[in-house]
Order: structure tokens, then sequence, then C-alpha cells
């Protein structure tokens, strides 16, 4: 069991100003911030990042969402912080997440969701790699 995830606070999370409501919960849920950037990912960097589901119907419309303007990346620490953290954002599809959860409180639709967490230890490394080098980690 790892103690550490990765998470993006999507486009429409800083389009709509909830950034700072929803670090707030991450860190008042005991996450702790071990990198953090503001930054917006190239076409080619999305899709990279989402490969994984490159022949689903929706891979195009999911890479001009996560292009469509900035981001912020982080990488968080507890125990248990990969299950807890999907935990706390709750089901993609805020209309199916859990009452209280960071999704059913800010995600607009299944596809505009506020936010990504990690589904693995192993795809929590991976994306904390492709973000961030070793002297931005803390
Ligand atoms: P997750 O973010 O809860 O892990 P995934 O299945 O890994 O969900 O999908 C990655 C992202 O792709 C979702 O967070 C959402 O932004 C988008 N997405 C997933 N399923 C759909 C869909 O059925 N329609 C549109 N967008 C989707
Ligand atoms: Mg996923």
């Amino acid at each position: 069991m790892s103690n550490t995830t990765f998470t993006m606070l999507k486009p429409d999370t800083i389009r709509n100003q909830n950034t700072g409501a929803i670090l707030d919960m991450i860190i008042k849920s005991g996450f702790k911030i071990k990198a953090m950037k503001f930054t917006k990912m190239s076409i080619d960097q999305a899709s990279i990042f989402y490969s994984i589901h490159k022949e689903r119907p929706f891979f195009n419309d999911l890479i001009n969402y996560m292009t469509s303007g900035p981001i912020v990346a982080a990488i968080l620490e507890k125990d248990n912080a990969v299950d807890d953290f999907r935990k706390l954002i709750g089901s993609t599809n805020p209309e199916e997440a859990a009452e209280g959860t960071i999704r059913r409180l800010f995600a607009k639709s299944i596809s505009e969701n506020a936010v990504h967490g990690s589904d693995s230890d192993e795809n929590a490394k991976i994306e904390c790699d492709f973000h961030f080098s070793d002297q931005e980690i803390f």
C-alpha cells in the first residue's frame, strides 16, 4: 500500500473559481501537498497522459477539455492515499457520486468532472513522474 497519489484540478475547476474550495477539502481531509503546479497541458501531453483511453468514444472530447485551460497538478501524501482520494472525489459521473464528495459538490457532468485522481499505486507513480521532476517534490 502506497501513501502517494496524483491529482489534477481540471480546467472547469479553475474556470469556475473552485480551486481554493477544493484544495481546502483535500487538505482538511488529511492529504499533505508534496508537489504542486499551475500549468496547461498541450494536446500531445494530454494524449499521452490519457493514452489508456485512446480507443474510447469520448477521447477527443476529453483531450479538448483537458487542454482548454490551465490545471493545478499535485502530488498528495496520506496513508492509503489512492483509495482514500478516490473516495473523497467520488464516482466519475457526479450524478452517481456520493453526497459530500468533490465531484458531487463541484462537477457539472461526467466529462467535466472537476478533478482527476489516480486509480492505482502503479498509475500514481507514472502520473507523478509525468508532471514532476525530483527537484519539484518536497
Ligand atoms: P476517472 O477520472 O473517474 O478515473 P475514467 O474512466 O478514468 O474516470 O475517465 C477519465 C476521464 O474521462 C473522466 O474523469 C472524465 O473526464 C472523462 N470521461 C469518462 N467517461 C466519460 C464518458 O462516458 N463521457 C465523457 N467523458 C468521460
Ligand atoms: Mg481514471
